[in-house]
């Protein structure tokens, strides 16, 4: 009851019921003033920064957990069925502002900190950015949950609780340095731990006979993950969605990743057993604690993801949610009707493991057979392929799998599924290369170009796919790798792509074999953005605007009603109202560049952005090589001519590289060093600037989507599965300049095609393009090999571009020539931007183009694509708590 008091705060009394109870200033901010004396995280003497952030999360925490009470007993009540959202990432961000905003509260916060002297901004400021992912896939989580709490779905999401968040990423002279992100530092006031809920995960083991002469696998070391609860608030509703992350009793920094990758399983045991051993640094002075767990993030999740560890801490997911069911059915347990009561949606095919992990428990500890085992599991279990070309790539690059390998002979997968095809070659295949550990940062040579190497590996494993005539026996002395992707077609429900032109794919190339086998399995679900986050919280002055226009709040839940904005694009009012608030928002990035790097940019310049990790694919490169075009035709001309001909640009980058991902790297360093020739050239002034933008995350995001003007997405096309960022520039009144790549394309359609600036060769013809690459008969433009001979000549620098240059031409020693073909597609790009820049000098034309974007992307939002999984897949209905 004191707790109850102190929400309710001072002034409530009488009868109100918590339940109802909305707080008002006063009483929120003596809830803050309970916390910041009462939870032990601070010294009780100031009321400063940080300890304000993490008192007034504390209080917002408080209100979360009774919505969240409130919404799992009523779950539990009517024993409704759910969907389990399984994810390697979650991509969070900060909590406090969307929580608050969802609650309705941000007026009642800001007059009771400033009360307490300090201004809701300073106060959001403190948060830790929660990155516990890389990009795209996690960030497409963190939204889905949103839109299952804001559409009231009964849901959950399971994840990994990440020691380390993704890296910190500094900018020096030298390209982009990695440092630890230290999210938990002061404490994470979202999460609740449960000591009580904790699972067992078995390493090890034996295969034993039991009776009747069944094999059953024993497990034999224990680690225990242990349940960490993270309250998802919905937008003006009660539901509140649990994210339950899962944690190691023994700290995974005292896990031996190395060893264990390294095949020392025993010394991995050891060390994670001694859980007092001190920290070991190694040459270089290098902290292996460090590289260990920032290995654990994105080589467990990147690079080698079907790394054991993790995903077997994932599989606790799995015996919570048959514990969850047991517990609601009670006596009339029956486990035909799971697949009744449960969904479970897989993130990509990270988390597949947990299928075969759901037919052992089955069998093996339920006692069912195998026909029912693998029925039942078919029936709830769901795939989604939704970075499918990079996931295919990196299985087949998997490294140490002979533990998954024992396991699914444990689990006798392999043994008992029938289909027309070889089953050993389906899910298990031998594996060709010795053994490579991913952790050995430091061993990766100067020529590593791992996306390129793996593609390779892709395409040796097409051919064997598709050979059947002459099927591979699999060496059975060799270790093997898991084709997770196949297992997660067979083993589901379900498989989907993540947009129109990806599915296609998936069902006309990558997986045609099984498409042919099961066509009622495959279906599209083209991803979706918050709304909430993505405008309503980040853009609060073109919120207002679009609410005033259309009438009404309503297109927060409902983005069909953006549509209204098209009968309007011409209206002057409007678009006068439009552009101030844009401006506004290019005035913030302007200040946020100035603070952080010291740029002064001006804000009437327009501003073009590339905002996604850096790869190869996502061709940051070509966006450079167009910059570096434009800055030599801008030198070759007089000062008169440039203005001319030039629309003033700041061209802003962000993005992280992958710490071993050589090539990526290169591109950071050149677009830095572009920057800091163009940037201080005199002659070119206020024309062009050009930004990287350190440690891109989703604050970051927030701030600099709604400032942008033109934005990039521009991979080669076939190869990016959907994109994501590509929906929030466009709700956020952004013109895109693009390839018919991913949402590309269905974006193009809704916000019309003159409002997209397109450029570029067609998923269909890449394939003929890079055999004509390859054998020689490529002609390029003259404009690129200009291009590179500048760079060459030494302009930005003295650092050797020659790595990067030749990658575009294929000398010797790299691979195969321009594989992403920058050099195809640079004529069309710059003869793009040129349609840009005429477009901008036009600023009634640019508006327009900007509103329809805008309401063009009602298509676009999270919650139309959880409703199609909901209906389409999952089959649940939206439960509104009493
Ligand atoms: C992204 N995938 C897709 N993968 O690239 C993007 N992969 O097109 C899509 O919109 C988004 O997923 C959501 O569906 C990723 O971000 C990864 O980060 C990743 C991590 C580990 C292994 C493979």
């Amino acid at each position: 009851s004191n707790q109850k008091q102190h929400i309710k705060g001072a002034q409530v009394t009488g009868e109100a019921s918590l339940d109802t109870f909305v707080p008002d200033s006063a009483s929120i901010a003596s809830s803050i003033k309970y916390h910041a004396e009462f939870t032990p995280s601070f010294s009780p003497d100031h009321f400063e920064l940080p300890k304000a952030f993490y008192a007034t999360a504390e209080t917002v925490r408080d209100s979360l957990i009774i919505n969240w009470n409130a919404t799992y007993e009523y779950y539990e009540k009517i024993n409704v069925k759910q969907a389990y959202y399984l994810s390697m990432e979650f991509l969070q961000g900060r909590a406090l502002l969307n929580a608050i905003g969802n609650l309705e509260l941000t007026g009642a916060y800001a007059e009771a900190l400033k009360k307490l002297g300090h201004s809701l901004e300073d106060v959001d400021r403190e948060e830790p950015d929660a990155a516990l992912g890389n990009g795209g896939l996690g960030r497409l989580a963190s939204c889905f949950l949103d839109s299952l709490a804001t559409l009231n779905y009964p849901a959950r999401g399971y994840g990994l609780r990440y020691k380390y968040g993704l890296f910190k990423q500094h900018i020096t002279k030298d390209g982009q340095q990695e440092v630890a992100e230290n999210w938990l530092e002061m404490g994470n006031p979202w999460e609740i731990v449960r000591n009580d809920v904790s699972y067992p995960v078995k390493f090890y083991g034996e295969v034993i006979s039991g009776p009747e002469g069944v094999k059953q696998w024993v497990g034999g070391e224990n680690v225990m993950a242990v349940a960490y609860d993270v309250p998802i608030p919905g937008y003006k509703t009660k539901t509140t969605v649990n994210l339950r992350l899962w944690f190691t009793k023994v700290a995974p920094d005292q896990f031996d990743l190395r060893s264990f990758n390294a095949g020392d399983h025993a010394k991995a045991y050891a060390a994670m057993k001694n859980a007092e051993k001190p920290r070991r640094c190694r040459g270089g002075g290098r902290n292996t604690t460090t590289i260990l767990n920032l290995s654990a993030l994105y080589h467990t999740v990147c690079a080698g993801f079907q790394n054991y560890v993790y995903i077997s801490y994932m599989i606790a997911s799995l015996q919570d949610i048959i514990a969850c069911y047991e517990k609601r059915s009670g006596e009339s347990e029956n486990w035909e009707n799971f697949p009744d009561k449960v969904a479970v949606q897989m993130n990509d095919t990270h988390p597949t493991l947990c299928i075969p992990e759901l037919i052992r428990i089955l069998m093996d500890v339920k006692g069912l057979s195998w026909e029912q085992a693998w029925t039942i599991t078919q029936r709830s279990s769901l795939g989604d392929i939704s970075s499918l070309i990079q996931t295919i790539i990196d299985e087949y690059g998997a490294e140490d799998l002979e533990l998954l390998q024992e396991k699914l002979k444990q689990m006798r997968i392999l043994d008992n599924i029938e289909l027309p095809q070889s089953v050993a070659e389906l899910f298990v295949k031998p594996e060709k290369s010795s053994v490579v550990d991913s952790t050995e940062e430091d061993d990766i040579s100067d020529e590593e170009t791992k996306p390129i190497d793996e593609e390779d590996q892709l395409e040796e494993q097409d051919i064997e796919n598709k050979d059947e005539a002459t099927p591979i026996e699999p060496d059975p002395k060799l270790p093997k790798t898991v084709r997770m992707a196949n297992l997660c077609v067979a083993g589901g429900y379900a498989v989907n792509g993540v947009a129109e032109i990806h599915s296609e794919i998936v069902k006309n190339e990558v997986f045609n074999e099984f498409y042919k086998l099961w066509p009622e399995k495959f279906q599209n679900k083209t991803n979706g953005v918050t709304p909430r986050r993505w405008i309503r919280f980040c853009i609060p002055d073109l919120s207002k605007v679009i609410t005033k226009w259309t009438g009404s709040e309503d297109w927060v839940v409902n983005t069909e009603k953006l549509m209204i904005l098209r009968k309007f694009a011409d209206n002057e009012d409007l678009q006068s109202e439009w552009r101030e608030a844009k401006r506004r928002n290019k005035v913030k990035v302007a200040s946020f560049l100035r603070e952080k790097i010291g740029y002064i940019v001006n804000p009437d310049a327009m501003f073009d952005v590339q905002v996604k990790r850096i790869h190869e694919y996502m061709r940051q490169l070509l966006n450079i090589m167009g910059i570096v075009y434009r800055y030599k035709k801008m030198k070759e001309m007089s000062h008169e001519e440039r203005k001319a001909c030039f629309v003033p640009r700041v061209c802003i980058f962000g993005g992280k590289a992958f710490a071993t991902y050589i090539q990526a790297k290169r591109i950071v360093k050149f677009i830095a060093d572009v920057g800091a020739t163009v940037n201080h050239d005199p002659e070119i002034g206020d024309l062009l600037k050009v930004v990287f933008v350190p440690d891109y995350n989703v604050s970051v995001a927030e701030m600099l989507i709604p400032g942008s003007e033109l934005s990039q997405h521009i991979s080669t096309a076939g190869m990016e599965a959907s994109g994501t960022s590509n929906m929030k520039f466009a709700m956020n009144g952004c013109i895109l300049i693009g390839t018919l790549d991913g949402a590309n394309v269905e974006i193009r359609q809704k916000v019309g095609e003159d409002n997209f600036f397109l450029f570029g060769a067609k998923a269909h013809e890449i394939a003929g393009l890079r055999k004509e690459r390859a054998e020689g008969k490529f002609v390029p433009d003259p404009r690129f090999e200009e291009v590179k001979a500048y760079v060459r000549s030494g302009v930005f620098g003295p650092y050797n571009y020659e790595k990067l240059m030749g990658s575009l031409e294929g000398n010797e020693g790299y691979g195969r020539p321009d594989y992403f073909l920058v050099g195809k597609d640079f004529p069309s790009y710059i003869e793009c931007q040129e349609k840009v820049d005429e477009a901008y000098r036009d600023q009634k034309r640019w508006t327009k183009m900007s509103i329809l974007n805008t309401a063009g992307s009602y298509k676009f939002s999270s919650d139309r694509t959880i409703h199609d999984y909901a209906r389409d897949i999952w089959r649940i209905d939206p439960v509104v708590l009493p």
